[in-house]
């Protein structure tokens, strides 16, 4: 051994999520890193010397679970305000898009947002991502699309990109422009998508915002052709696509986001049979978002076995926003994918860790494996299970990403 580990885990159940064991699981294992990267994963017995020559820090587990950092891989938590009003209103009877359709939903976060200066959007925002931080995130998505004007989603992105900087969490950003139609263009829908297309996108991928770009391609949102336009600019500029799809109908949206081969359609409450074996060819991700589905008192599941016997990879995120998905826990998001769709709880976590990496284009991390990132959860249980058993609750104990301290 030349150089010394930065840190050692002994005595450590490892679920791993790469191999063939479910979850990947190393019983009585080791878990080594030095500059950032996984340099040891394996059982107690094959490390190469006694723990104490071999790290700086030495750390018995006593049989304490550890995971991949988990990654939040759809949120929406840069925003101002809240909806609680219409949560209200919901309960009384309203629908989601009845409440869109009258004025309300999206387009009130975005008066919010574009009344927020950048200081007032981040300490709004930092609670939440704090809060996904201390259940376990260690990478988290974050969308603009509550702007919907050059100046606002500028704001959004910087916060997103700030938040990563002060909190220490490794945040992607994606641009979503086309997330609703603002109410000075009303009457000029063609203006605004060509404005999203032709000015913001350009300016703020140039900016170096922009790691990929989303759209929701719904009824009450935007339809295929205009859907098309945004991932024709986003293609032009080299970056990826994924897509709010079949969330409230069936637009055919993940054949269309499949066909510029994006990292992911999200919701898919409606996806088709044909929509499920354009993402199984296209090798994109499904992410399911069961807070919107429990928040929206959904009934209609996404096809799991359809996706299942196709063999297409199934992440699964908060959605955390502010109209559909209030969520602030991933460990939660996991836990109703079980109850509510019905996931095993090694689908579930697998959805949080590897495929979720996946649904952001991310091959270093969401395994424990040398080389990967040290994206690392240690948590006070010792099955891993008990993490989508446990409702809420601090199961962490600590956190770590590319191996500095996090939580
Ligand atoms: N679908 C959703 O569930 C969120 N965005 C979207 O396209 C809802 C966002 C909101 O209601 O604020
Ligand atoms: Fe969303």
């Amino acid at each position: 051994m030349t150089q010394r580990w930065d840190t050692l885990l002994v005595n450590a159940r490892l679920a791993t999520f790469a191999g063939s064991e479910p979850y990947g699981l190393i019983e009585h294992g080791a878990l080594a890193w030095a500059g950032g990267r996984i340099a040891f994963c394996g059982p107690v017995g094959d490390l190469p010397g006694r723990p104490m020559e071999l790290a700086e820090h030495v750390l018995d587990l006593d049989g304490g679970l550890v995971t991949p950092g988990l990654i939040d891989c759809h949120t929406h938590l840069v925003f101002a305000g809240n909806r609680a009003n219409e949560f209200d209103m919901r309960l009384k009877g309203a629908s989601y898009e009845a409440i869109a359709r009258a004025g309300g939903g999206i387009v009130s976060t975005v008066r919010a947002v574009r009344e927020a200066t950048e200081a007032r959007l981040f300490a709004q925002s930092a609670p939440r991502a704090r809060a996904l931080i201390a259940d376990g995130v260690t990478t988290v998505e974050i969308k603009s699309g509550y702007g919907l004007e050059l100046q606002a989603e500028r704001r959004m992105l910087r916060v997103a990109r700030e938040l990563g900087v002060q909190l220490g969490v490794c945040v992607r950003t994606t641009f979503i422009g086309l997330h609703a139609l603002p109410t000075e263009h009303k009457d000029d829908r063609p203006g605004y998508v060509d404005k999203v297309c032709d000015e913001m996108l350009p300016l703020l991928a140039a900016e170096g915002l922009v790691d990929a770009v989303d759209a929701f391609c719904e009824g009450i949102g935007f339809d295929r052709e205009e859907t098309r336009r945004v991932f024709e600019r986003a293609h032009a500029l080299g970056l990826p696509v994924k897509l709010h799809a079949e969330q409230l109908s069936d637009m055919d949206g993940a054949a269309l986001v499949a066909e510029y081969g994006g990292l992911s359609a999200d919701h898919l409450e409606h996806l088709s049979e044909s929509g499920v074996r354009a993402m199984a060819e296209a090798g994109t991700v499904a992410v399911l978002l069961p807070g919107a589905f429990y928040a929206l008192r959904e009934t209609k599941l996404p096809p799991l076995d359809a996706l299942r016997e196709h063999r297409v990879p199934i992440a699964i995120a908060t959605d955390l926003n502010p109209g559909t998905s209030p969520l602030l826990s991933l460990r939660m998001a996991a836990g109703m994918a079980c109850t509510l769709f019905r996931m095993t709880p090694e689908e579930a976590l697998a959805g949080i860790t590897v495929h979720a990496a996946r649904a952001l284009g991310l091959s270093d991390r969401g395994t424990l494996e040398p080389g990967k990132r040290a994206d690392i959860a240690v948590w006070n249980v010792q099955d891993p299970a008990e993490l989508c058993y446990w409702i809420g609750g601090p199961l962490l104990r600590q956190s770590h990403v590319a191996g500095r301290r996090l939580a």
